[in-house]
């Protein structure tokens, strides 16, 4: 036995019987938020086969085909956000060479629905640079949905904070998904934003869930914060009552001109521990490989699909960074040997 096999062995044998109990206990205690922090930390701290492991363990059971669905992200309005998030190339405050757009037109939204719908999307999601939409974008944005909708795509907006009648609005018009991130943890958040604060974010979910729409919320990593903050972060999206359907884990894309330009890029590693923590925590949800997969190159994409990760961006624009090609993607997802996700097939939920 090497020095490092027996520095390991008595701590993994005691780590997976924690687990085991923790991982028994999170099919039926998940959905009701009951993840402690030092559960989701063992989860972290966990050597990393052995995480891996648990999240493949939990995806099978959870997504048996083990598709992976593609979203394809338009941005409807870009640029001249009022608000101050510190890594948005999109906010007007900081000079990023982002020219602040107009609404973009009906006509225009459905024909970038339909290419994406040929090109084989599942999802469309339009995404504004709004701090909040007003009554009279809400409107527009009713027009969008329903047109989105009568092309037979699955559709995902994400509009800044909305209040109880805008959400009414929305889930009337048929949105499937509200995409709000919580972005990182509560003591973090401040660092990052100081134009608003958590509990917005969760206002917003709440109003989003007493809708009837489907949550999408997730965040970003590699903004700077610590292990123990993604633990925290991961531990109150898990906790969300029920959890987000959707979880889009975002690799931050250091924008110059951003107050995190010159951000000291995570450990790809550390990258996939999370993805496998979300995974495991929030079974039933897609986890989606967001902002930042073009860094991550081929191998650690591989490694993230095995941990557990189901959905992508796909196409070759986010909302003002660039993503991979959609051909590169295809190629990506044919040569590991993964489906796409059959549109409006029925997911099975244990
Ligand atoms: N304005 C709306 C809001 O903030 O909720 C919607 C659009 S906003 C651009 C959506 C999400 O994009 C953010 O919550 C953040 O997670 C992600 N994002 C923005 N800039 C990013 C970057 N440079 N790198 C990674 N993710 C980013
Ligand atoms: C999410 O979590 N990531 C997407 C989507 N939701 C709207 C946005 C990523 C944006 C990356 C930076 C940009 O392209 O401007
Ligand atoms: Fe505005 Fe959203 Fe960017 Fe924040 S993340 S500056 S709210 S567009």
């Amino acid at each position: 036995m090497t020095q490092a096999q027996a520095n390991t062995k008595p701590l993994t044998q005691f780590q997976s019987k924690s687990l085991a109990n923790n991982f028994s206990a999170s099919n039926t205690i998940g959905k009701q938020g009951a993840w402690s922090h030092s559960a989701v930390a063992t989860l972290f701290n966990l050597p990393l086969n052995q995480l891996i492991w648990q999240a493949q363990k939990t995806h099978r059971a959870y997504f048996p085909d083990g598709d992976i669905e593609l979203a394809t992200l338009v941005s409807i309005k870009t640029g001249g956000c009022p608000e101050d998030c510190g890594y948005c190339p999109q906010a007007a405050r900081y000079q990023t060479g982002v020219e602040a757009t107009k609404l973009m037109t009906l006509e225009a939204v459905l024909a970038a629905a339909q290419a994406a719908k040929a090109a084989g999307s599942n999802r469309f999601c339009m995404g504004a640079a709004w701090r909040e939409p007003k009554d009279r974008d809400i409107e527009k944005v009713v027009a969008m949905i329903r047109g989105v909708k009568a092309l037979g795509l699955e559709t995902c907006a994400t509009l800044g904070m909305l209040e109880p009648e805008q959400a009414k609005a929305l889930s009337e018009a048929g949105l499937d998904f509200y995409n709000h991130n919580l972005d990182t943890s509560e003591d973090f958040y401040s660092e990052v934003i100081q134009t608003r604060v958590y509990q917005d974010r969760l206002d917003t979910i709440d109003h989003v869930r007493a809708a009837g729409m489907s949550v999408c919320c997730g965040g970003i990593v590699g903004m700077g914060e610590s292990r123990e903050q993604r633990v925290a972060f991961l531990t109150r999206l898990a906790n969300l009552s029920p959890y987000p359907e959707s979880v889009p884990i975002n690799h931050l894309v250091p924008v110059a001109g951003t107050p995190l330009e010159a951000q000291v890029a995570l450990d790809p590693l550390e990258f996939v521990r999370t993805i496998a923590v979300a995974r495991i925590t929030m079974p039933s949800a897609r986890v989606r490989l967001s902002a930042g997969r073009q860094e991550l190159g081929r191998a650690v994409q591989a490694m993230c699909f095995m941990a557990g990760a189901n959905s992508i961006f796909y196409g070759e624009q986010l909302l003002t960074t660039s993503n991979p090609e959609a051909e590169y993607d295809r190629a990506l997802l044919a040569d590991l040997g993964l489906q796409v996700k059959e549109s409006y097939k029925a997911e099975v939920v244990i």
